[in-house]
């Protein structure tokens, strides 16, 4: 395959910082040289999207918090992600925190309207990124991109580098699902998303959940994306990120899934976000985003 890397180093989506330093950590964490091991081609973009420091910027509306610069960049981003995907390369998004799939999903949404593909989005995260300014409690954009993508939310960020839909809800799983705000919840009910919330996968284990999710892909679309919240892991094994929980992956469960999804076929673009180094430990949570990765592009132990 040809993967081509976009970074996106921002992080006043979220109200912790330290995850623009995402991609810095990933890449030093052997990235490029994982991807090259596998035979694939990885191409880095350089320079890459430039962002301002948040200490530059006014926060604007309490409700939107930096919404202007969030816009401008993820246009960027949207851009460059359906320029990879119409080249043919399968695009991998780093973050940044998870406002910039605000970006990711516009480019995939633009992409394969012109290719006339249906695609579905699998959201791996501890949360539902389901709110709207009406439902955040903080305010933070890195909660709602979910919800934008699937047409709900401010004009500016849902009509973002064109004006329409970009992700149909009926193609949309989430997994690993734990914390969800109450009106938060009440708007992913209406939009009939569906969840595999973390006692599910206690329920069904990580072996039947992925099988269920392969299913549900196949039966609907021809193209997945998967975006990969490492929040979504326990703190135990992750500390590394902007809002850690409890009760959360273990390493092994999700390179399982990691595993099935790309034994899928489906599977043609991804995106890993959320890692900060600067509550991280000795760049482990780093490490295991690109070993997610390996996986996602069909690394296996024995073969
Ligand atoms: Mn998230």
């Amino acid at each position: 395959m040809k993967i081509r890397v976009i970074e996106l180093p921002l992080d006043f989506g979220a109200s912790r910082r330290g995850s623009d330093m995402g991609p810095s950590a990933i890449r030093l964490a052997g990235l490029r040289q994982a991807i090259q091991e596998l035979g694939h081609t990885c191409e880095e973009a350089f320079p890459g999207i430039s962002v301002p420091a948040q200490e530059f910027l006014e926060v604007g509306d309490p409700q939107l918090k930096y919404l202007a610069p969030i816009a401008e960049a993820c246009e960027e981003l949207a851009r460059r992600v359906e320029q990879a995907v119409l080249e043919g390369y399968f695009p991998l998004v780093l973050g940044g925190d998870h406002s910039i799939a605000i970006g990711t999903l516009a480019g995939l949404g633009a992409a394969y309207q012109k290719q006339g593909l249906r695609w579905g989005t699998l959201w791996v995260d501890a949360h539902g990124d389901f709110n709207t300014p009406e439902t955040s409690p903080s305010g933070n954009i890195h909660g709602m991109s979910l919800a934008i993508a699937c047409g709900y939310g401010h004009p500016d960020l849902v009509h973002l580098h064109g004006a329409f839909r970009k992700l149909d809800p009926a193609h949309v799983a989430l997994v690993g699902v734990r914390d969800l705000d109450p009106g938060e919840k009440l708007n992913m009910k209406k939009a009939g998303l569906s969840v595999f919330t973390m006692t599910d996968v206690d329920r069904l284990g990580m072996a039947e959940t992925v099988r269920r999710l392969v299913s549900f892909f196949r039966e609907r679309v021809d193209r997945l994306h998967v975006s990969v919240d490492m929040d979504v892991m326990d703190p135990m094994v992750a500390p590394g990120v902007g809002i850690p929980l409890a009760g959360g992956f273990t390493y092994r469960e999700v390179l399982l899934l990691a595993e099935e999804l790309a034994a899928s076929g489906l599977l043609a673009s991804a995106e890993l976000v959320e890692v900060n180094p600067v509550l991280d430990v000795r760049n482990q949570t780093a490490h295991m985003a690109v070993e997610i990765a390996r996986r996602l592009l069909g690394g296996r132990v024995y073969e």
